[in-house]
Formats: structure tokens, C-alpha cells, sequence
């Protein structure tokens, strides 16, 4: 076949934080398997690493390194939120610096590229005096790639204003929709001084000197970011929507369904459940799940709901018995494959990226209630510029409002619209998946950016 030959060793640096890891395997497994004469040495904390790999089985040429997690010995948790993440960052770059060394010298074999979670701003000089490419992986959506990457004209143009929350960002292209008070904290409002938003602005200056920057998006979703993006970054690739890349989920997940969602949904109607889910790092307080699991119970949807086992004490008593025929509450989905399937109607999301997209992919509209970071961003756009959804009302769970947001995706013909929305943008993510497809090009754009090929 016409598989490259070189002689590339590239390190994998992982953010092990929310779902960043994962996203980034499913490139490292697919560039590898691509490019076999290639070495990729994936770097993440043993945590993470130990979720990420529960017993499957590696192709030889890719190579899994732990990183110390920056808790120093003996350190007692305040518990302040992020304060994991702060610790990680903090001794990040010393710590990847001293693993990558002994992976080289392990192998005999010097790092040519560095292909890293874009939040490793740093990775630009490490890159630099090893001589080697940096190739950033953006695992958010376009609208926060803008936001960070923007950070300082945005900061004063808002100050210029006088800071209105509701004033648009007309003055980025492609971002006519999106107001001041979309962007994650650490923008123009909240602690802009925080190891987080600092992280984030240093990392919107360092990205146009990457070599590439990548996402797992595709082009089509949002052209006139894309087209702007492209004019501020060496290259920019959409790669994804990854869900939607059958070679990955094979490999990764040979779909895990342990309590049965799957089974479960078959016999449900058409575009009928909700599937619930706020992902991997943020569970609504006890009050909105109360308020979920009331407008449930009342509106009588049938539903799939991912929650947490340790907040199941929070449902309301009775609720698990008395809903035993409407639907079921899981600790853990299969949701890629729920939100492919037919039977799902809607998607109650707290909007992180990879839902979003994942969502977009099987078509299903969505019901947004965001929590931090992008999410705004991300709920934004499902509502505003796609069409595919709608924020909840009053910002936050109530069981008049959750059953009210349900009956209007579910049953009036906003939703129809909103089907019919998502329903285009499946086909189009589709497409960019197949051949000729925008992200199919784009994927060799980005083999071509982190291996380098022998003649
Ligand atoms: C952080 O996001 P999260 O990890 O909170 O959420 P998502 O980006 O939506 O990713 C959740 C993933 O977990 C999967 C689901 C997604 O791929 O399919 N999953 C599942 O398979 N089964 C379940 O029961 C529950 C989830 C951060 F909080 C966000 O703001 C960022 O946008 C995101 C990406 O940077 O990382
Ligand atoms: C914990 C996390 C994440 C986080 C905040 C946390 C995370 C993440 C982001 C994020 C922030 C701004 C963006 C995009 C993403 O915030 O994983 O523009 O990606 O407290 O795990």
C-alpha cells in the first residue's frame, strides 16, 4: 500500500482533565495506525491513563507514559474547584520535560513533533529547543478557540463600551451571534487572574506560532470561523466530527453497555426519549435535579438519564419505583450510540464540546443548561446560529420550565424546525467523514503536519 515510511517519533501530551484525553487517543490511534513506521509516545497522569486504557489492546507503535499529576506528597486538598487542575499545570511543563527525556533516551530516538492538548501554551518553546513541529489539538469548538484566542481585543473593545453583558461580538467575524456574556469566565468578566485564565489567554497568543491547529469539528458548521481561523493559524484542520469515525469507535469502545440503554431504547417510539447527561465534570446541584426528575415524572417523556451514582441519593424518594416503566438512570451511557439512535427525540445537555458535537451527528436537538467554561458558547450556538436547540428557561432546572422546554422540542412545531435543522447538519457531518469529505482532506493535512516522511 502507499502507507508512508519515517522515522518520526512524536510525543503525546494529554490534558487529564474533563474529556480532553480521550478525544486526543482517538487522533493518536488514528495517526498511527495511518502512519505504522511512526512512534507516538502518549504522555497523561496514571489516572487518567488507567480510564483511558482498561484493558485493550495497543498498536505497537504507539507508547503509553505516565506523568506525575503536580500533587505534591502529603498535600491536603482545600477544595477549591480546580485546584487538581491548578497543581497539573503548575508543574506541568517540568514534568512532561522530564518524561519525554526518558522516552528518548528509552527508545534512542529524538521527538521530531510535539502533538499536544492546545491548553499547553508552553509546549511552543519545549518544541522550539527540541527542534521539533507543534501541532495543538483545540478540544472545544471554534467559538471558544476565538474567544481565547481573541482575549485582549475583546477585553478592550468590552471596556470601550462600558461593558455591557449583552453586546455582541460583531467585531470577530463569524461571531455576530455571541454576546459578552457567553464567553467563559476569565475572558472580560470573573477572575481573570486564575492559573485557568491566565493558561488560556498565554495560550491564545502562542497558537498562531503552532504549526498546525486542529479541532474536532468540521469546516461546514461554522464557514465564516473556519475561514477566519484559517487566516490566523499556520494551518487549520477540522478533523472531525470524531463520533462519526468508525475506525475509532471500533478500536476505543467495543461499545460498553453494561446496564443496558441500548436494549432499553429499541423498544421506545420515535425521536420520543430524552437522553440526559451534564458529562464528566459537572453534576447539577441537588435543587435542579429535584426539578428534573419532577418534570419527568409530569410531562411522562420517556427518558435515559446518565447521572452520577453518588447523586442518585438526591433524586426525589420514590422517583426510581415510580418511573420504572417511563424510563431508566444509569451511572454511565453509551451515548454516542443513544444519540444515533432513532428513538432519541432530545438532548438534555450542559453543552460540552464533544455532546454537542455528538449530538450534531446523530441529529438530535437539544435542550442546553451550560455550567462554565464554553459551554455558554456552545449553548449559543445551538440555539442562535445552528437552530438545533434552545437554552433552558430561566437559565437553570424548574419543573415547570424543564416541561415546557421538553414539550417545545419534543411535540410544537419549533421542534419540528429544530429537527429539521439538526437533521441537515447530520447529513453535512456526514458527508465531511466520507471520502472527499472536508475532514477526511483535513486528516491528511495533519498527518502531513506531525509526520515527517522519508523519501
Ligand atoms: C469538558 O467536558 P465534559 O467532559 O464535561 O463533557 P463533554 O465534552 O460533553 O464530553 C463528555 C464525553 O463523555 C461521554 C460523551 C462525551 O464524549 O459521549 N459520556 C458517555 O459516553 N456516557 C455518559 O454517560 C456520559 C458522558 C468541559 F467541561 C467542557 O466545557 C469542554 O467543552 C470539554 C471539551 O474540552 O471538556
Ligand atoms: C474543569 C475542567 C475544564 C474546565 C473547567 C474546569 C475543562 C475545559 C474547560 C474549558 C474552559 C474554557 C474553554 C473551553 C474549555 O474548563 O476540561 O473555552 O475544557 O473546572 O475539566
Amino acid at each position: 500500500t502507499d502507507q508512508p515510511i519515517t522515522d518520526s517519533h512524536v510525543a503525546v501530551l494529554a490534558f487529564p482533565f474533563g474529556t480532553h484525553a480521550a478525544p486526543l487517543l482517538s487522533v493518536t490511534r488514528r495517526l498511527a495506525s495511518a502512519s505504522p513506521t511512526t512512534l507516538f509516545s502518549f504522555f497523561n497522569t496514571s489516572q487518567s491513563n488507567s480510564s483511558l486504557f482498561p484493558s485493550d489492546l495497543l498498536p505497537s507503535n504507539i507508547r503509553v507514559h505516565d506523568v506525575a499529576d503536580g500533587v505534591p506528597e502529603g498535600y491536603v486538598f482545600s477544595g477549591r474547584p480546580q485546584e487538581a487542575i491548578e497543581l497539573f499545570l503548575a508543574a506541568a511543563s517540568e514534568n512532561f520535560r522530564k518524561e519525554i527525556a526518558s522516552a528518548e533516551s528509552g527508545v534512542g530516538k529524538k521527538v521530531t513533533c510535539m502533538l499536544t492538548d492546545a491548553f499547553f501554551w508552553f509546549a511552543s518553546d519545549m518544541a522550539a529547543e527540541m527542534k521539533a513541529t507543534w501541532v495543538a489539538f483545540w478540544t472545544a469548538g471554534p467559538n471558544s478557540l476565538s474567544v481565547h484566542l481573541y482575549t485582549d481585543l475583546i477585553r478592550e473593545s468590552v471596556r470601550v463600551k462600558d461593558g455591557s453583558m449583552e453586546e455582541t461580538l460583531g467585531f470577530i467575524s463569524g461571531m455576530e451571534k455571541i454576546r459578552v456574556k457567553d464567553t467563559p469566565e476569565g475572558v472580560v468578566f470573573g477572575n481573570l487572574d486564575s492559573v485557568f485564565s491566565t493558561t488560556l489567554h498565554k495560550m491564545g497568543l502562542a497558537l498562531p506560532r503552532a504549526d498546525a491547529v486542529f479541532i474536532n469539528s468540521f469546516e461546514e458548521l461554522d464557514p465564516t470561523l473556519t475561514n477566519n481561523l484559517k487566516s490566523e493559524f499556520k494551518r487549520y484542520l477540522n478533523i472531525g466530527p470524531l463520533a462519526l469515525l468508525s475506525s475509532v469507535s471500533q478500536s476505543d469502545t467495543l461499545v460498553d453497555d453494561p446496564h443496558g440503554c441500548l436494549a432499553w431504547i429499541k423498544k421506545q417510539g420515535t425521536a420520543s426519549v430524552a437522553y440526559i447527561s451534564f458529562g464528566t465534570v459537572m453534576t447539577p446541584p441537588p435543587g435542579e435535579l429535584v426539578a428534573i426528575a419532577e418534570g419527568l415524572e409530569s410531562s411522562k417523556v420517556p427518558f435515559v438519564w446518565s447521572l452520577k451514582e453518588k447523586n442518585m441519593v438526591q433524586l426525589p424518594k420514590g422517583f426510581l419505583e415510580r418511573t420504572r416503566e417511563q424510563g431508566i438512570v444509569v451511572p454511565w451511557a453509551p451515548q454516542v450510540e443513544l444519540l444515533k439512535h432513532e428513538a432519541t427525540g432530545v438532548f438534555v445537555t450542559h453543552c460540552g464540546w464533544n455532546s454537542v458535537l455528538e449530538s450534531v451527528s446523530g441529529g438530535v436537538p437539544m435542550i442546553c443548561r451550560p455550567f462554565f467554561g464554553d459551554q455558554r458558547l456552545n449553548g449559543r450556538a445551538v440555539e442562535a446560529v445552528w437552530g438545533i436547540g434552545m437554552t433552558i428557561i430561566d437559565g437553570v432546572f424548574t419543573r415547570d420550565g424543564f416541561e415546557k422546554c421538553l414539550d417545545r422540542v419534543l411535540v410544537q412545531d419549533d421542534g419540528k424546525k429544530m429537527k429539521s435543522n439538526a437533521e441537515k447538519l447530520r447529513k453535512q457531518a456526514h458527508q465531511t467523514v466520507s471520502a472527499k469529505g472536508s475532514s477526511v482532506e483535513n486528516f491528511k493535512g495533519l498527518m502531513e503536519a506531525v509526520v515527517r516522511v522519508l523519501d
